[in-house]
């Protein structure tokens, strides 16, 4: 039996994922409600709250997790203001759903670690949505089953139609290439522990500065090597896929294209336009199973090891952007919560 009717959702920062989780947790989402929402900017806080029954707008996050109608807490503001969100609910003792990254650092990171492991217990799953991806889930299943023995490499690609004003090649690590961080320490059960960067010739419909596409390696502690061509002004949709090639065979997805049409001499099908409609069902998934979990009184899902293990490969992979060399993962022992 739940210990919740219904689980009263915080959902801090409602920009572009804020919002969205705030329509998922309204429309779609069963067994939760949008009880209160955060947002730096107080009138756009009023407006998303105006619309929802029973809902509140705060502008400061630790004032909503002191609102009795608030059981959980979903965070979804800016990375930089993920710790003093995740701090705030640790003292409230909320369970939590961060979106990634955990924080935008190792450092930052493993302060997090170490106030959830005071805790003594998990509090937090991080948003890594692609973990609740029917094809991914399909991948992982065949390699955990060994179905074509040891995995030897993954190729990975990931491409965007184009990048927001602003995007840095930095930033293709941090927010781009971090899900291949996660998916490759997820599918190969292995710590990445080295990454290599090469550049080729960037295209001309990259902005000014960025180089884009990018081809991104790792190695992993079993001795795997991964790539991931990264190509984010690739202007035509956004595609991502993984190829695990393994010892007795090889296993692909990732080319989905809907219906498949063959018409004035050509066949084809079509091609998504961006990661929230690629990745919905994932991230309806994974609301659910955070809410499911929940109101059982659970934890599960990618942890906050996940999230200092992806940011501390995030920082290794921008050192190597930027020098060109291969540059080793420094990660502290795992601690046992996390095993
Ligand atoms: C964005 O932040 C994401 O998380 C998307 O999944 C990714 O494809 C995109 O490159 C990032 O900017």
């Amino acid at each position: 039996m739940s210990q919740y009717a219904t689980l009263g959702v915080a959902v801090i920062g409602t920009g572009r994922m804020g919002a969205d989780h705030v329509r998922r947790l309204n429309d779609i989402t069963s067994g939760a409600r949008v009880a209160a929402v955060v947002d730096i900017d107080a009138d756009r806080a009023k407006r998303v709250a105006d619309g929802i029954e029973g809902c509140t707008p705060h502008t400061d996050p630790a004032t909503a997790m002191a609102d009795p109608g608030v059981d959980a807490v979903l965070i979804a503001s800016p990375g930089a203001a993920h710790e003093d969100a995740l701090l705030a609910a640790f003292a409230h003792d909320l369970p939590v759903l961060c979106e990634k990254p955990l924080t935008p650092d190792p450092v930052s990171a493993l302060r997090v670690l170490k106030a959830e492991q005071r805790l003594g217990r998990r509090r937090v799953q991080v948003g890594f949505m692609r973990r609740y991806d029917a094809d991914y889930l399909k991948l992982k299943a065949l390699l955990d089953q060994g179905a074509y023995g040891r995995p030897l490499m993954l190729h990975n690609k990931h491409r965007n139609a184009d990048t927001p004003p602003g995007f840095t090649n930095a930033m293709m690590i941090h927010d781009s290439v971090v899900h291949e961080i996660d998916v490759t320490r997820w599918l190969l059960d292995e710590e990445i522990t080295a990454v290599r960067v090469l550049r080729p010739a960037p295209t001309g419909h990259a902005p000014e500065g960025l180089s884009d596409p990018q081809l991104i390696l790792f190695e992993t502690a079993a001795g795997q090597i991964v790539d991931t061509e990264l190509f984010v002004n690739c202007g035509f949709g956004y595609q991502v896929g993984c190829e695990a090639v393994c010892e007795g065979g090889t296993a692909r997805i990732g080319d989905d294209h809907g219906v498949f049409v063959n018409t004035a001499g050509k066949w084809g099908g079509s091609i998504t336009p961006g990661f929230v409609e690629r990745f919905e069902e994932a991230y309806d998934r994974q609301v659910q199973r955070w809410v499911d979990a929940t109101r059982r009184g659970e934890v599960e899902g990618p942890s906050c090891w996940d999230g200092y293990a992806a940011a501390a490969v995030c920082e290794a992979g921008v050192r190597a952007q930027a020098t060109g060399e291969r540059v080793e993962v420094e990660l502290v022992e795992r601690p046992a919560l996390y095993r």
